[in-house]
Formats: C-alpha cells, sequence, structure tokens
C-alpha cells in the first residue's frame, strides 16, 4: 500500500513524431511504453502508454502519445488529466507541426507547467544543440512553458537524464495536486478482460479517490457497477487517489460494454448532456468558423460530434475567444470546468478549445437575453454568484442534484454558498432536505400570488370560510414547486397574514359575511332542527322553506355544519348540536339509575323515537364511543 501523502505527478510527453518520447519515456523509468505489436513492428507510438517513475517522494505516472498526426484523437485521451506536460523536442529536428498542435493542446486543456526535453542531443554538435534552444525558447515565450526548464538530452548515451529528473521534480513540487476530496471521476482510456478477474479499465484518477466495494455509475449509460478491485501505478491498493494512473477491476459487466471515453464516478450526481455552454478559443491557425460549423470534439477520453452556436456573433475569427454552444452528437459527461478541444472535420487538425462553463444548457432562444451575463457570471466563478445566477434563471427553484450536476461542488459547499445568499435576502431556502432555492425574487411572486388568489377567493365565495390547502396548490399550477407552495404558504401563516383552519385557509380575520337575508334563513335552519329535537325534518324539507336560493341554502347549512350546530350522522340526517348533547345526559342518567346495558326498544323508550331515528343515532353513539354494541344490545361507555 502506497502513502497517501506522497505526491502524484500525472506527466504527459508532447512532441512530434520520431522525436524520441517513448525512448525517453523508457530511459527515465526503465518501462519502453509502447505495448503493441504493430508499435514495436513500425517503430511508432499508435496508442497511448504507460509507465511509473518513483522518485524523492513523488510517484511518477507517465502517460506516453504518439506523435503521429493520425493519432492525435489517441494524444487527446491522453493529454486529459495530465499534471504536466514532457514536451519532447528533437535536437536535430527541432520544431515540428505535431510540437505545435501537442503543445497548443497542452495550453488549451489548461495544462499550467512542464519541462522541455531537447532529445537526441547526442545527434547534433553544440552549435546545433544552441541554435535549437533559441528557437524553443522564441517559441514559447509569453506562454505557460515561458519559464520552463529545457533540458538537452539523449537516450542513447543518457546524457541529461540526472537534470531532466531534477528538473520534473522541481516542476512537480509547484504542481497543486488533484483534489482527493471531490467527487470520483475516472475518465476510462482502455478497457479490458483479465483471466480470473473480469473486466478491468483503466485511466487518470482525476479527482475524488475509489476502493474495493465503491458502487460507481457508468456514463453515459447510468449503469450501476461495483468495485472489485483498483490497481494504481501497476500495484494492487486499498484506495486509489487523484493524481494517479488507475485501474479499476468491475463486477457486473463484460469488458465489451466498457470502452475509451466512458467515465466511472460517485453515482446518483451527475447527468449526461448533449449541450453545453462554453467559453471557446480559436486558435490563430484555424479557419474562421461559421454558425452551425461542425467539429470534432474531445473532453476527457471521450471524442463525439459537435455543432457551433455563437451567440454574440455571427462567426468567429482566429485568434478569438467567446462564449459559444456545442451540440453534441452523443451523450457525454463533463462538468464546469471541463477543458475540450474542438478539431476541423478536414483535414482533421486541432483548431482551437476552451473550458465549460454550463454543461447543462438550454437550448438558444431569442427569448434568453440574460445568457451572456450569465456565462459571464459562471466565467468569473464566484460561488456565491454562480449560484445567484443559477437561482435566478431557474423560475421553478433549482435543487441540491440539479446544483452537483452543473457544478460538481460538494454538498458542503453547496449549502454555505445556499446559506450567504439566504442571509442576504437573494434567495430563499424553499427546503432545506433535500435542498430546494429559489430566488428572492420569485418566491415574493409566488407568495403574492397565494394572497390574491385567496382575496378572489373570499370575494366569489362569501359564504364560505376559506379555501382548501388543495385548491390554493392547485389554483397556482405547476409552475409552482410543492416546496415553493409550502414555504410561501408558511411564511403567509407566521405573519399573521393567512390563518389555517384544518385543511382551511383564509385572509387572518376573514369573516363569512352573510347578508340580511341570509342571516334569517340561517336562523331559520337551525330552529328547524333545534326545535325538532331527535325526530328531526328532513334536510330537503327544511332547506325548502327558507327564502333564499337553493344554491346559498345549501352553502349556509355548510355553515353550520362547519361550526358544529349541526351535525349529521348520515348523509340523510342532521341533527342539533344541544339535541345530541341532551341525548348523552340522558343516557348517563340511565347508566346510573338502569345499569349500563340498553337494548334498541330501551333506547326507543328512552328517546321516544321510531326505529327509523334510534338505528342511526346508535350507531352514531358507537362511532363517537359513547356506547359500544355489545350482541342486541348497548354498553354505555
Ligand atoms: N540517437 C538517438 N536516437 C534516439 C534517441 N531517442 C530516440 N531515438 C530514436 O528515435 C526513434 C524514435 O524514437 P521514439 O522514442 O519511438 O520516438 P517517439 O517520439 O516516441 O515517436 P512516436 O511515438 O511515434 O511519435 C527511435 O529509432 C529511437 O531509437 C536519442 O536520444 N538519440
Ligand atoms: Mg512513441
Amino acid at each position: 500500500m502506497t502513502s497517501i501523502s506522497s505526491q502524484n505527478v500525472i506527466v504527459g510527453t508532447a512532441g512530434h513524431i520520431d522525436h524520441g518520447k517513448s525512448s525517453l519515456v523508457e530511459a527515465l523509468t526503465g518501462t519502453h511504453p509502447d505495448r503493441l505489436e504493430e508499435e514495436k513492428r513500425r517503430g511508432i507510438t499508435i496508442d497511448l502508454g504507460f509507465a511509473f517513475l518513483e522518485e524523492a517522494g513523488v510517484r511518477f505516472g507517465f502517460v506516453d502519445v504518439p506523435g503521429h498526426e493520425r493519432f492525435v484523437s489517441n494524444m487527446l485521451a491522453g493529454a486529459a488529466g495530465v499534471d504536466l506536460v514532457l514536451l519532447v523536442i528533437g535536437a536535430d529536428e527541432s520544431i515540428k507541426p505535431q510540437t505545435r498542435e501537442h503543445f497548443d493542446i497542452c495550453r488549451l486543456l489548461g495544462v499550467k507547467r512542464g519541462v522541455v526535453a531537447l532529445t537526441k542531443s547526442d545527434l547534433v554538435d553544440a552549435d546545433t544543440a544552441g541554435l535549437v534552444r533559441l528557437e524553443v525558447e522564441e517559441y514559447l515565450r509569453g506562454s505557460f512553458l515561458e519559464d520552463a526548464p529545457i533540458v538537452p538530452v539523449s537516450a542513447k548515451t543518457q546524457a541529461g537524464l540526472p537534470e531532466l529528473k531534477r528538473a520534473l521534480l522541481a516542476v512537480a513540487q509547484q504542481a497543486p495536486g488533484k483534489d482527493v476530496a471531490r467527487y470520483f471521476r475516472l475518465p476510462i482510456d482502455r478497457a479490458f478482460a483479465i483471466k480470473g478477474f473480469g473486466a478491468v479499465v483503466t485511466g487518470t484518477l482525476i479527482s475524488g479517490s475509489v476502493a474495493p466495494g465503491d458502487e460507481v455509475e457508468l456514463f453515459p449509460t447510468g449503469k450501476r457497477l461495483r468495485v472489485r478491485g483498483v490497481q494504481s501505478g501497476g500495484q494492487t491498493v486499498e484506495r486509489a487517489i487523484a493524481g494517479q494512473r488507475t485501474a479499476v477491476n468491475l463486477a457486473g459487466i463484460e469488458h465489451t460494454a466498457l470502452r475509451r471515453g466512458m467515465v466511472l464516478a460517485t453515482p446518483a450526481k451527475f447527468r449526461v448532456t448533449r449541450r453545453i455552454d462554453v467559453q471557446l478559443e480559436l486558435l490563430r491557425s484555424a479557419p474562421k468558423m461559421k454558425q452551425r460549423s461542425r467539429v470534432h470534439f474531445h473532453s476527457g477520453t471521450c471524442e463525439t460530434v459537435a455543432e457551433l452556436v455563437f451567440y454574440a456573433q455571427k462567426e468567429f475569427a482566429p485568434g478569438q475567444t467567446g462564449f459559444a454552444q456545442l451540440r453534441l452528437q452523443d451523450d457525454v459527461m463533463v462538468l464546469a470546468g471541463d477543458r475540450f478541444i474542438i478539431r476541423q472535420f478536414s483535414p482533421v487538425t486541432t483548431i482551437g478549445g476552451g473550458v465549460v462553463l454550463d454543461p447543462l444548457a438550454r437550448r438558444p432562444t431569442v427569448r434568453d437575453t440574460g445568457r451572456v451575463a450569465f456565462l459571464e457570471t459562471l466565467e468569473r466563478g464566484d460561488r456565491g454568484e454562480v449560484l445567484a445566477a443559477m437561482i435566478e434563471r431557474a423560475v421553478l427553484g433549482i435543487t441540491f442534484q440539479e446544483i452537483v450536476g452543473r457544478t460538481g461542488w460538494l454538498e458542503s459547499e453547496i449549502r454555505a454558498a445556499a446559506k450567504k445568499l439566504a442571509d442576504t435576502a437573494r434567495a430563499k431556502i424553499v427546503s432545506a432536505e433535500p435542498l430546494t432555492l429559489l430566488s428572492a425574487r420569485n418566491f415574493d411572486e409566488v407568495r403574492q400570488k397565494i394572497a390574491a388568489r385567496i382575496e378572489k377567493f373570499h370575494k366569489e365565495n362569501p359564504l364560505l370560510p376559506g379555501i382548501s390547502r388543495e385548491d390554493l396548490r392547485s389554483s397556482l399550477g405547476r409552475r409552482v414547486r410543492e416546496e415553493t407552495f409550502r414555504a410561501a404558504l408558511d411564511e403567509l401563516l407566521a405573519q399573521k397574514k393567512l390563518e389555517a383552519h384544518g385543511e382551511i385557509i383564509k385572509r387572518a380575520g376573514a369573516a363569512i359575511s352573510l347578508d340580511p337575508e341570509e342571516a334569517r334563513a340561517k336562523e331559520q335552519i337551525e330552529k328547524a332542527f333545534a326545535t325538532a329535537g331527535l325526530a328531526v325534518p328532513s334536510v330537503k324539507e327544511v332547506l325548502s322553506k327558507v327564502r333564499v336560493e337553493a344554491k346559498h341554502a345549501e352553502k349556509i347549512l355548510q355553515i353550520l355544519l362547519r361550526d358544529k350546530s349541526l351535525v349529521r350522522v348520515t348523509p340523510e340526517l342532521i341533527f342539533h348540536r344541544d339535541a345530541l348533547a341532551q341525548l348523552r345526559d340522558r343516557l348517563s342518567v340511565f347508566k346510573k339509575t338502569k345499569g349500563e346495558r340498553i337494548s334498541v326498544p330501551g333506547f326507543k323508550e328512552l328517546t321516544g323515537i321510531t326505529r327509523k331515528y334510534a338505528i342511526p343515532l346508535l350507531e352514531y353513539l358507537d362511532r363517537e364511543r359513547v356506547t359500544r354494541r355489545a350482541g342486541d344490545e348497548r354498553v354505555i361507555l
């Protein structure tokens, strides 16, 4: 088991064909990175090769790339995740086309540091070597490699190797290293099977860590897989961490279902996309790009076709940088901050690249006038501002899940940013679990809408005490999340602007307003039941006698039932509250004087009512637990 404290650095070779990249990796590590039969036969590198070196506590993982122009797409898969570049330039040939192309790619992929090796120094005299060095210095001026060490070496004589190792160590010590604490992501660059183990994938672990037993999600398929074993740097480990070359043995899948371009990641966090908003840079050497041009797209180890959509202009000039949308032909999994490369269709050359700003971009529309400002905010990258801007653009609000899918931020980071926005009243946390955020403006709108709906309801329904929660909710439509509705309603209730009585919501202090006619009808109805005692008239009969519209009479009856002046015992039978209270009294007197059992005839005799009323009333009393049925009799409780 390797110590986690030791530094892990991925070194990618870069440079023109035959300049001695693979030979140099072998001279440094003892491992020749070319693996394929065809590579050995043709003496060129075709696909990625790997080798390891541990030097003064630094674990170097070398990714050796092919220099041949036909295999740049393989080179791109290897360049993803590189911490520092070993730019290999043959002292006998100096800078050649793929020196430039690989260098451009490294710069566009955001590689920040490296070392230049002037190889085959045994083949040139001191004058030539000096000249090549000048050319190289001139070429690198103003670039990220401006101050990089330039080391003459020979793989043949071993001259310069100790100096090169020292230079690599010095540069490695300045490299920040990848973040082990973030979500696990492994872009796959190889998939194969090992007898007795099954499917194995390899890649540069660009963030997080992975251990046997972990569940991981395979993108773009979304399949969940179990990690059976992990190796890094060619050794079995208990955990592989960001910055290491990593091999993962997977259970539950055939190796034929796995391939370069797929990604293993922490499960249930991310989504695939086909539409991304980016900051795009077109190389000076590129032709100008028209709106809707199709290009090859490379990110991580994956490759697809993209259509370019520009926002602020109709075409993109060579050397220009600006916002664009890429519509991808296949599902890919990328996060904000990921780098990408674009290549021309034909001839296939690298023409530009950039950084993903919004991996789940919206379809471009004329109405979406805020997009450029939004992308500017994303580009500046201030977490609070980014979150505020995302919330601002989400009318329905945004959930934890969506934020993670767009940004790759950790839960603690999202919660901290959300709290800050909520504390400064820029956003409303409408639900803490799952975290759901809405802009303060949108939240206010929902509150106002609720208040307005309730006003309207009171106006249209003066005889009803309020609107049911459910009706209120559905009157807002689907453009309001359940969580938002709940939070807005709770706030209005807490502010005492509204009142809730069970499921009924009303304006605070709202009372049913009856006109004199209705008030008289109410009295009449109540009196009809009050005077009837237990031998009540039918509801229909009572309502037909009052002098208001049938619809209103029915509502007045509802009011009496709601405030419990009347009690509905069966759909047809309604009794006055007082009559029922008297009945209970009589039963308790009966219990004291005659015992706790009473028969149906006994009950009829006690109350003086017919069977028509007696049976429903007894059943009602059973339900109310005043009595309990025991055979033909009732026990008074
Ligand atoms: N004399 C001399 N020959 C070298 C040196 N390094 C590499 N070579 C030779 O140059 C040829 C190409 O070397 P490679 O290491 O395969 O070059 P490469 O850059 O990996 O080539 P690709 O991967 O195909 O781009 C081989 O024949 C090597 O033996 C060196 O330092 N001195
Ligand atoms: Mg090679």
